[in-house]
């Protein structure tokens, strides 16, 4: 009796262990890469690119944290990926109707936190080189007039699926 218990036992332990293990094992899609790119007082986060057809548009997308007291300023994007690379901001044309539109710089404050996010200000990525799908990863060098090129990765995210 007592064997058959301890079978019992190690065989449910396995499977716990199994399944817990299964889950730690799911590749992580659809989740931001926890990815922090650092130089200076400037850090990186949360990059992530929406999925795009070879020819099309789409955007890339990242916060920036500036621990500087002065104010820094992003004044370019490049990137292989498409063949036009613009910073862009959204902004209201009338009859609530949305518009966007490339600017030359973006000012971030002085230990501040600024998003780069839909509906607001992005990295355009205009006619895309190859198909961005889920999970492909690419490289965009981020230009700051007084951090100087900090290159970093992002990897393509489903937004709807997204977890913030
Ligand atoms: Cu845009």
């Amino acid at each position: 009796m007592k064997t058959r218990a301890a079978i019992v036992l190690v065989t449910l332990l396995t499977l716990i262990f199994f399944s817990c293990n299964s889950k730690t094992d799911m590749p992580e899609t659809n989740e931001t890469a926890d990815q922090t790119f650092e130089q200076g007082n400037i850090k990186i986060t949360d990059t992530w690119i929406r999925p795009g057809a070879a020819g099309m548009n789409t955007a890339f997308f990242f916060n920036v944290t500036n621990s500087s007291d002065m104010p820094d300023t992003l004044v370019s994007a490049e990137s292989g990926i498409a063949e036009i690379v613009e910073i862009h901001e959204t902004y209201e044309k009338g009859d609530d109707m949305m518009g966007m539109r490339s600017v030359e710089e973006v000012v971030i404050p002085a230990n501040s936190t600024f998003e780069f996010k839909p509906m607001h200000h992005h990295v355009m990525l205009i006619k895309v080189i190859n198909d961005l799908k889920i999970d492909d990863e690419a490289t965009v060098n981020l230009k700051f007039k007084n951090t100087g090129d900090i290159k970093i990765t992002a990897k393509v995210i489903d937004m709807k699926t997204m977890k913030h």
